[in-house]
């Protein structure tokens, strides 16, 4: 009898080209609060979805930059699980090409050794001014207090406008170049591989689509069924970090950290 792990194994095995697109629940297991699930401590009270607008910094930045600076520190201190260094291992054991398209702004992809990293929602490590874009240093920026409810955000060095962080809030536009990455290789991809993300949120949510549009096929791991596990080809129910090892010891290899 086969399972989720054989059948994905099956499909990775003979793929050229692989997109992986991940979200919040890839870093769960490296203790990084997903994004729908309670925020942790003090942020719990607040509904993230009205944190993540620039309508919600304008109106109280001090609060909205005060939880992108717990979060910058909070995964500043967590580590890649096996998970990510089994996304690192497959793509050494194909024989094609494995792109990694990810909604999450931790950077623990690129930390894990993953070469290929597409980041869709750009990066909580990249910080610019609200109205000129000019950047400002997130080393500056995490030398600010952790554990504050309210920062002041720092002002821009050339305009004095205020600094806000480097990631994509709802209602603005995704980075062209990271977008064009992705869609090209959505496009010709032979497998999909969704982890940990809801599939609630678009443009990124299109992304296997466009995989079963080319004739590829999709792979979910995910503890809980989204609107894509009855579109799937594969829905494995369970966690990043147990069912990825598994995935690359079934194709053959081993995870190495
Ligand atoms: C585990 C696990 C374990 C737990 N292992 N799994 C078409 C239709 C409808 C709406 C729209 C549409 N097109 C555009 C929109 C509007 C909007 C949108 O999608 N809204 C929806 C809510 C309906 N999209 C946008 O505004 C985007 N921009 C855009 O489209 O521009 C063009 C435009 C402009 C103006 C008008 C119209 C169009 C921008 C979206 C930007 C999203 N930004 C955020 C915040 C980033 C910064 C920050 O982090 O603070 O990105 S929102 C948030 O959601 C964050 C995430 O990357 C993203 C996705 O969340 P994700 O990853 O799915 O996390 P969760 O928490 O929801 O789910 C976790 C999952 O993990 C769960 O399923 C768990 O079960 C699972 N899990 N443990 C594996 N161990
Ligand atoms: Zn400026």
């Amino acid at each position: 009898m086969t399972g989720p792990l054989d059948e994905a194994a099956g499909l990775l095995r003979g793929a050229k080209r692989v997109v992986v697109l991940t979200g919040a629940g890839m870093s769960a297991e490296s203790g990084v609060p997903t994004f729908r699930d309670a925020q942790s401590g003090w942020w719990a009270r607040y509904d993230p979805e009205d944190l993540a607008t620039e309508r919600a910094f304008r109106r109280n930045p001090d609060r909205v930059f005060a939880w992108y600076v717990s979060r910058l520190h909070a995964v500043r201190r967590a580590e890649p699980h096996d998970g990510y260094h089994a996304l690192v291992r497959l793509a050494t054991l194909l024989e094609g090409v494995l792109t990694v398209v990810t909604q999450n702004v931790d950077g623990l992809h690129g930390r894990a050794g993953s070469r290929d990293v597409v980041e869709l929602h750009g990066s909580l490590e990249a910080f610019r001014c609200i109205a000129c874009r000019h950047p400002a240093s997130a080393d500056d920026i995490a030398r600010l207090e952790d554990g504050a409810t309210v920062i002041h955000p720092p002002a821009c060095a050339k305009c004095g406008n205020f600094i806000r962080p480097g990631v994509v809030w709802f209602g603005e536009t995704l980075p062209v170049d990271a977008m064009e990455r992705a869609w090209r290789a959505a496009r010709t991809a032979d497998v999909a591989l969704v982890v940990g993300t809801s599939s609630l949120v678009y443009p990124a949510a299109e992304l296997p689509s466009l995989v079963a549009a080319g004739g590829g096929r999709i792979v979910e791991i995910n503890p809980h069924e989204t609107p894509l596990s009855c579109r799937a080809d594969v829905y494995w129910p369970a966690a990043a970090g147990e069912a990825l090892p598994a995935l690359v010891a079934a194709c053959g290899g081993s995870v190495a950290k």
